[in-house]
């Protein structure tokens, strides 16, 4: 892996297409933007676009580009955060004369030209700000970007909660600080709740579910999202409402999507979960991924497996304390 290519790549081409997955999340949002806004701040004279689909809760960091077919000629392709090439929004990406993935998820899928894949970072808008570091001496710096970064790094670490957090993490947010960031501001925008969302999220509260060995789950139909009136991303952000209990070190979030096909938010603080979601067409990282389950039949079967992880994983602990008794 080498930025230095990168950032070759970058400076021979005029014009550069960054694109996202689908259903975009803070951080596919945060990293695209804020690649977006040091490109556009450090080259004024190249032409940069940004494609692919809105998310309502990170919009106010910009709006997608809407272009022709034509622009992808001669032009560089940026997937960012897209562990998947079927996944990647807009799939004219492939069109793009040279195309360079960028992203931290598990390498399932090594598609275009360049691959820049690092799994020890949270947020892939943590590797472009570390990007930007690497070439401050060209690369510039605006409080568009350093908005969208943050706004990327604190939603995929759940405001730095979760274990894939490191030093490098604060020291790179740092650097944003001293920018002059206004991070509280950003953080009360992402916390707002409409009304109907927060008594969704009581609706969770009251009604999951847990499996006989500690999955805690809950459906979201869509009666239920009708009901409470929310969008699909509204209701599905509610995952980690269950991720408190301490008997329960998996939880997941089922939701019924266009189609009828069901999908899964899966979430651990125990065992690995990939491999669980792989079976299910999903996949991610470790602790958070997300899987195409199908249809309610199978969701049950899923459970099932779910159950079965976190028994073993319960076992496991428990021959470890006694072994350790043993000593
Ligand atoms: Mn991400």
């Amino acid at each position: 892996m080498d930025k230095q290519h990168i950032f070759d790549k970058i400076l021979a081409y005029d014009k550069i297409i960054i694109h996202m997955h689908m259903r975009p999340d803070g951080d596919c949002y945060g990293a695209g933007f804020g690649l977006k806004y040091i490109l556009q701040e450090s080259f004024p004279q190249k032409t940069i676009y940004i494609v692919g689909e809105t998310a309502e809760y990170v919009k106010f960091l910009g709006d997608v580009d809407v272009i022709p077919d034509e622009a992808y000629q001669g032009a560089l392709s940026i997937v960012v955060d897209t562990a998947t090439r079927d996944r990647v929004a807009d799939q004219r990406y492939s069109k793009g004369a040279y195309v360079i993935k960028i992203d931290h998820h598990l390498p399932v899928d090594a598609y275009g030209d360049y691959q820049y894949v690092d799994t020890t970072r949270p947020a892939t808008a943590q590797i472009i700000l570390e990007f930007y570091h690497e070439f401050a001496s060209v690369l510039k710096m605006n409080m568009k970007a350093a908005r969208a970064l943050y706004t990327g790094i604190v939603t995929d670490t759940g405001r730095f909660k979760y274990r894939s957090v490191t030093s490098a993490t604060f020291k790179a947010v740092a650097s944003l600080l001293d920018f002059g960031l206004d991070f509280a501001d950003i953080l009360s925008t992402l916390d707002v709740k409409t009304e109907n969302q927060m008594k969704l999220q009581g609706y969770v509260l009251t009604n999951f579910e847990k499996t006989p060995n500690g999955v805690a789950y809950i459906k979201m139909k869509p009666d239920i999202i009708a009901k409470y009136d929310v969008t699909l991303e509204e209701a599905t952000s509610l995952v980690n409402e269950l991720s408190v209990l301490p008997d329960c070190p998996v939880w997941i979030l089922f939701a019924e999507y266009e189609n009828a096909i069901v999908r899964a938010r899966v979430r651990s603080k125990g065992p690995a979960i990939n491999e669980l979601a792989a079976k299910y067409q999903g996949g991610g990282h470790p602790m958070a991924c997300g899987a195409n389950v199908g249809n309610w039949e199978t969701v049950e079967a899923m459970l099932k497996d779910a159950d079965e992880l976190v028994k073993k994983y319960k076992e496991d602990l428990k021959k470890a304390e006694i072994a350790h008794e043993n000593i």
